[in-house]
C-alpha cells in the first residue's frame, strides 16, 4: 500500500503542469518592445489585480525614452482615460472593467495603437473544494469533540472522525495538485474554441515605403502590410513574440546598413516605422511575428533607396574590433552547431526578454537566422549557431546596456 502511495505520488511529481506558451496570463506584465520619435524602448503594461482600478504603465528607454501621451479607450464601452508616461514616471490610468482595450501611445507625430486584454485572475475554481473540505472537517471535529464527551459508545464518533479526516484529505490533495488543475480562464479573457490546434493560414505581406524610392539622408516610412493568405483581409491577431507585435530587420544588400527595429500598429494589419537610409540600392526587409494560435512566421520583402551615398558611414555598422567575436571552430560547418562568443562593453540588461540576440543574414540576403544568448559567462554573451549551408554569412549581435543597445558585426565564412 506505501509503495502504491509513493508510486501515485512519484508520478504526480513527474507529470509537468500543462504549458501553454504565449498565452498572455492575468498576473503577468505585457512588455511590447516600440521603435518611436527615434528611440528604441519598452512599453511594460503592469498586471492588474482588481477591476476597476488603476493600470500602470511604465516606459524603458534604450538608453532614452521621450515622453509618451497615452489614450487608453476601453472596446466594450468606448471609454476613454488620458495621461502620459516617461522613464521613472509611470502613468495610473483607471480602468472601469476587464476585456479588450486599445492603449494608443504618441510622441514625436507618431503613434501607435496597441490592441490588449485586462485580465484579472478568477482562481482555479477548486477552491471551493480547498475551503468546503477545511470548513466540513472543522465543523466534524468539533462535533466529534462534542460526542465523545457525552457519548459513551464510540461508534458514532469514530465516523465523525472518519468523515472529518477525508475532509482535511481531500482538501490536501487539492493544495497539492492545484498547479494540475486546468485553471479557469481570467476575467476579460478571450472566448476562444479549445480545440483550434491547427493554427490560423500563414500571412502574405507587402513591404512599401512612403515616399516610394526615399533619397539617402531623407527620413522615410517603411510600411508593412500584412494579409491573411487565406481571406486576404487584415492580420489584426498579432501576439507579443518576443516582447514585441513585430520584430523589423532591415539590411542593405552589402549589410553594411543594419537595424532591428519594432514597428508601430498605425492600422489593423498595418506596422510603420521611420528610418534614414545612409546608402543607395536596394534593402531587404524580415518581419518576425506570431498569430494567436499560430507558429512564428519570417516574412521577407525589399525596397529600393536612390541618391548617392552620405559622407560619414553610419557608425553602429563598422566591423568589430578584433578580440570582440570568437567563432568556434574558426571554421564552422555547415549543419553543424557552432559556438559564437561576443565581448561585451558594460553589463548586459534584458532587451527582448533575453541577454543578447544574434542575426545571421546569408551574403545573398535568402536566408535569416535569428537565436539568443545561451548563458553569459561574464561579460560575454555565448551563441550557438548551426550555418545552414557553406557560404559566407553577414552576423549582428546586439546587447542592450545602460548606454543603450550595441551592435556589433562580423562575417563568418563556412567552407565547403
Ligand atoms: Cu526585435
Amino acid at each position: 500500500m506505501i509503495r502504491l502511495l509513493f508510486l501515485v505520488g512519484l508520478l504526480v511529481v513527474m507529470l509537468a503542469p500543462p504549458a501553454t506558451a504565449h498565452d498572455v496570463k492575468a498576473g503577468a506584465d505585457l512588455r511590447i518592445a516600440q521603435t518611436i520619435a527615434g528611440a528604441e524602448l519598452t512599453l511594460v503594461i503592469k498586471a492588474t489585480t482588481r477591476v476597476p482600478g488603476p493600470l500602470r504603465v511604465e516606459v524603458i528607454g534604450f538608453p532614452s525614452a521621450p515622453t509618451l501621451d497615452l489614450r487608453l479607450r476601453s472596446v466594450t464601452d468606448g471609454r476613454v482615460v488620458t495621461g502620459t508616461v516617461s522613464p521613472g514616471r509611470p502613468a495610473q490610468l483607471r480602468v472601469e472593467e476587464t476585456g479588450p482595450h486599445e492603449l494608443t501611445v504618441g510622441a514625436g507625430g507618431e503613434s501607435a495603437v496597441i490592441p490588449f486584454r485586462v485580465l484579472v485572475d478568477r482562481g482555479s475554481g477548486w477552491e471551493f473544494l480547498i475551503y468546503g473540505g477545511l470548513f466540513v472537517a472543522g465543523l466534524l471535529l468539533v462535533g466529534g469533540l462534542l460526542t465523545g464527551a457525552f457519548n459513551r459508545r464510540g461508534r458514532s464518533a469514530f465516523v465523525v472522525t472518519a468523515v472529518a479526516a477525508a475532509g482535511l484529505a481531500v482538501a490536501a490533495l487539492i493544495v497539492i495538485l492545484d498547479p494540475w488543475l486546468p485553471a479557469g480562464s481570467p476575467a476579460g479573457a478571450e472566448p476562444r474554441p479549445t480545440d483550434s490546434v491547427l493554427g490560423r493560414p500563414y500571412v502574405q505581406r507587402v513591404v512599401t515605403t512612403v515616399p516610394a524610392g526615399p533619397a539617402v539622408g531623407e527620413e522615410f516610412v517603411t510600411r508593412v502590410e500584412l494579409f491573411d493568405g487565406s481571406t486576404g483581409r487584415p492580420v489584426d491577431d498579432l501576439t507579443i513574440h518576443h516582447e514585441a507585435m513585430a520584430h523589423l530587420v532591415v539590411t542593405s544588400e552589402d549589410g553594411r546598413y543594419f537595424r532591428h527595429v519594432h514597428p508601430l500598429r498605425t492600422a489593423p494589419g498595418r506596422l510603420e516605422v521611420r528610418l534614414r537610409a545612409d546608402r543607395p540600392g536596394r534593402y531587404l526587409t524580415y518581419v518576425e511575428l506570431e498569430r494567436t494560435d499560430s507558429g512564428g512566421q519570417l516574412l521577407t520583402g525589399s525596397f529600393t533607396v536612390t541618391g548617392s551615398p552620405t559622407v560619414s558611414p553610419d557608425p553602429a555598422i563598422q566591423d568589430a574590433a578584433a578580440g570582440t567575436v570568437t567563432v568556434t571552430p574558426a571554421a564552422p560547418q555547415a549543419g553543424r552547431a557552432a559556438t559564437v562568443e561576443v565581448a561585451t562593453t558594460g553589463t548586459p540588461r534584458p532587451w527582448l526578454g533575453m541577454a543578447g540576440h544574434l542575426i545571421v543574414r546569408g551574403a545573398d540576403g535568402e536566408f535569416l537566422g535569428h537565436v539568443h544568448e545561451m548563458g553569459t559567462p561574464g561579460n560575454r554573451l555565448r551563441f550557438t549557431f548551426s550555418f545552414p549551408a557553406p557560404g559566407r554569412y553577414l552576423a549582428w549581435a546586439q546587447y542592450a546596456t545602460d548606454r543603450g543597445i550595441t551592435t556589433v558585426p562580423f562575417t563568418v565564412e563556412v567552407p565547403r
